[in-house]
């Protein structure tokens, strides 16, 4: 399965794909690991306020084989090449509204985000909301700074900030750039998601140093990365076929660098 290249050119200029039903087949067993993950980590949503287990997919042998799964493969291999990382992931329960703000500001590599919501979901109870085209970095983003207090600065709430509101149903796959401005609105207390992110093959130094950033801000690791607890990697790891290693591999050399580093 691959994308078309229109839908990849969509992608590159919007910023963000929806794929209705994409993963229907597999969301009843999703759904379940989904509840696994949180049962195993003790984890009780009161739905009082977000929780979030990070990292996610990597908790379950069989979230892991969403690596190995041949529609997941063919819309981020279109994407981000056949060669791309897998970044990590989180897994929620949401309640309430999610204010606007993008995952990031890179301007090198391609930094993306696959996922899953597992309600459905209208543009009033939660669904994504991105405002499209904000993922290309330009003075006209930087206006978008301005979503983030939209009542003080544009006069409006954030509900009513022009956007793309992604109505999904379970199995549909939403699938964005880090940098889009993205946003929910109304969702109830327990809005179940989970994502994989994932980043283009950093080739160049400066993808290098921009994945470095990624993986360790200010030097130190990501909280997803460096709250791993020991092992937390390892069924993802050491269940993975030679064709799931391409997409974990340069994470971890990059990791094997930094520990020979501090050496
Ligand atoms: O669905 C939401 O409310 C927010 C999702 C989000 O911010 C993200 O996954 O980066």
């Amino acid at each position: 399965m691959t994308l078309t290249p229109q839908q990849c050119t969509f992608f590159e200029v919007f910023g963000f794909l929806i794929l209705p039903g994409l993963m229907s087949d597999d969301i009843d067993w999703i759904i379940e690991e989904h509840g696994k993950v949180f049962e195993q980590q003790g984890v009780v949503h009161d739905g009082s306020k977000r929780s979030m287990i990070v990292p996610f997919s990597d908790q379950r042998e069989r979230l892991c084989t969403l690596l190995d799964h041949p529609k997941v493969l063919g819309v981020l291999k279109s994407l981000l090449g056949d060669d791309f990382n897998y970044v990590g992931g989180d897994g929620n329960y949401y309640s309430g509204d999610t204010n606007w703000h993008s995952d990031g500001g890179h301007q090198v590599g391609l930094f993306g985000k696959f996922h899953l919501y597992l309600d459905p979901l209208t543009r009033d109870t939660g669904c994504i909301r991105v405002i499209p085209g904000s993922h290309l970095i330009g003075p006209w983003r930087e206006h978008l700074q301005g979503t983030r207090q939209p009542t003080e600065l544009l006069g409006i709430s954030g509900r009513d900030v022009p956007c793309v509101a992604a109505e999904t149903e379970p199995g549909d796959v939403v699938v964005f750039n880090h940098n889009i401005y993205h946003a929910s609105f109304g969702g109830g207390p327990a809005r179940r998601h989970m994502c994989l992110n994932v980043t283009s093959r950093a080739k160049t130094e400066a993808e290098v140093n921009e994945l470095d950033r990624y993986l360790r801000p200010a030097g130190r690791p990501k909280h997803w990365l460096g709250k791993y607890p020991p092992g937390a990697q390892d069924i993802m790891r050491n269940t993975a076929s030679p064709k799931r290693y391409v997409h974990l591999e340069q994470v971890i050399q990059r990791e094997q660098y930094y520990l020979n580093a501090a050496q």
